[in-house]
């Protein structure tokens, strides 16, 4: 937590909390996932069937204060040790594991798990006040600069940094480093080592956004065996508590793959439709010279919305603009009332696998036809696997980003549109 000196408010406590392997007992910590973010706490939230790899890439790339594990299936003893293992072995022993299973957990196995690393473990009873409170007390810290850090944990603290320092009540100072870098451009100092292509990706709630992320990132694994992407995943906080629900992890299958950076931000009062310090973590993100490809998700966004910054009259926060919508959008009137329908580079139309998609499909062609910029529709169902759309949506974004594919991946694509 900040100093008590700081006039700035304390950054949230950042909490992973996951279900183990083999194991589908998911609504213990469903539940504990709304106490803490009504408690203030952001909350990334991994799934359950999650391995003890899985949990501890996402811990390093979310750079979490804290892993809470929620297992029933008996495996607890193993479980937490190997979580805790993992952390340390790699460098990242600083990010306690502890969690709880019920009755499913003694005593006896608690005292067990204490003495190979586990931090503390709520036994069948724990009242969620008494839970949240200690949580709170035992695991805020304030995020410190930390040069031992390497790999993906570094460029995950950077972005903490940039989000836990640069704020005045959510707006970022104009006197800090993070605000001088990514102001002066509105986006991107120079990247040190290697190019990345950025793509914004907005629209509605629920469109599917996360969805078609993933799905572009498998083809982009495939196309790219060598390559890596970053996604940067923003997400409204509670306007009451401060606190969030982080959850478009959970639909990132693919980013249990080491090529994948996945963040999550919240927004803590910003209204753009992205972090305030979304831009400082693109520069992070290109400055690492890490990845080909960065696909910064905005929340759900509205008719207004302009998070990408296409509009300004400066520079935008990123190099093209993908907007996804459903076949549920309204009506007509309410395309025309669509700002970024204008400008954005690329459009999907997800889930056309509904009823309505045919309707929507001419009616946003013909939408795109009035702006005179020849952009083209992307009819995608991001909920199947190996969908054509997606195929096509890929192909042109590494048409538009002029992405290095290799030899195999390129014929991967290709056999992959052709499909
Ligand atoms: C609900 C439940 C189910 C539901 C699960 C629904 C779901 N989506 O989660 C259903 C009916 C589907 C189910 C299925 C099964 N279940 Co079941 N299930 C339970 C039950 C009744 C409650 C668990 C629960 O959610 N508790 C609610 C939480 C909030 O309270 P709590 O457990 O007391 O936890 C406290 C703390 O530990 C803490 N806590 C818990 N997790 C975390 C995490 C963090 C981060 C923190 C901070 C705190 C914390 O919060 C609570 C505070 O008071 C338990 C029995 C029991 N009474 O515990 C069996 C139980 C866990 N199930 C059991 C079994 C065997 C199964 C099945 C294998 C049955 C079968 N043969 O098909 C399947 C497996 C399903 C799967 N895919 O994994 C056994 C496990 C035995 C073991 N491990 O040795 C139990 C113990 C029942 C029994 N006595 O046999 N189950
Ligand atoms: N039927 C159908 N469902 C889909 C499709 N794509 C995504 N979904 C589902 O739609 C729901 C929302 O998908 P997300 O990818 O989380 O949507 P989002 O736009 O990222 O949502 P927010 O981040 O909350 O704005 C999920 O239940 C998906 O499984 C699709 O093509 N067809
Ligand atoms: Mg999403």
């Amino acid at each position: 937590m900040a100093a008590a000196s700081s006039p700035r408010p304390a950054a949230p406590l950042r909490i992973l909390t996951a279900v183990p392997v083999c194991d589908g007992h998911d609504s213990a910590v469903t539940t504990i996932n709304i106490e803490l973010a009504r408690h203030g706490l952001e909350v990334i939230y991994l799934g359950y069937h999650q391995s003890a790899s899985a949990i501890v890439r996402a811990a390093i790339q979310e750079d979490v204060n804290v892993v809470g594990l929620s297992s029933y299936n008996g495996g607890h003893i193993v479980f937490f040790k190997e979580v805790a293992d993992q952390l340390k072995k790699s460098g990242n022993g600083d990010i306690p594991v502890f969690g709880g299973g019920g009755g499913t957990i003694t005593q006896a196995d608690a005292r067990v798990m204490k003495r190979q690393g586990t931090d503390r473990i709520y036994f069948a009873g724990t009242p969620l006040d008494q839970m949240m409170g200690e949580i709170k007390r035992a695991y805020a810290r304030a995020a410190k600069s930390n040069a031992r850090f390497k790999g993906d944990r570094a460029i995950a603290r950077a972005i903490t940094i940039a989000e836990g320092t640069a704020f005045v009540g959510g707006v970022l100072r104009p006197d800090s480093n993070v605000a001088k870098q990514s102001n002066k451009s509105g986006h991107k100092t120079p990247p040190t080592r290697k190019k990345s292509f950025v793509v914004g990706v907005a629209g509605p709630g629920g469109a599917g956004k996360s969805t078609l992320i993933d799905e572009l990132t498998s083809r982009f694994l495939r196309a790219n065996p060598t390559g890596r992407i970053a996604l940067l995943a923003n997400d409204p906080s509670h306007p009451d508590s401060g606190g969030a629900i982080l959850g478009d992890r959970v639909s990132a299958i693919y980013a249990q793959n080491d090529q994948v950076f996945f963040r999550s931000l919240a927004t803590r009062g910003s209204l753009t439709g992205l972090s305030a310090a979304a831009p400082a973590a693109i520069d992070i993100l290109e400055a690492s010279g890490e990845f080909d490809l960065i696909l910064v998700e905005s929340v759900g966004v509205g008719q207004e919305s302009d998070p990408f910054r296409i509009f300004g009259k400066g520079p935008k926060l990123v190099d093209a603009t993908l907007f996804v919508l459903a076949p549920y959008y309204g009506g007509l009137i309410q395309l025309q009332k669509i700002a970024l329908l204008n400008g954005a580079d690329l459009v999907a139309l997800n889930k056309c696998d509904h009823a309505m998609a045919h309707t929507a499909k001419a009616e946003i062609q013909a939408r795109l036809n009035q702006n005179g910029k020849g952009q083209q529709l992307h009819p995608t169902t991001a909920a199947k696997h190996f969908d054509p759309g997606v195929d096509a949506l890929f192909a042109a974004i590494a048409k538009l980003g002029d992405l290095p594919l290799s030899a195999g991946g390129e014929k991967a694509c290709q056999m992959e549109v052709r499909s």
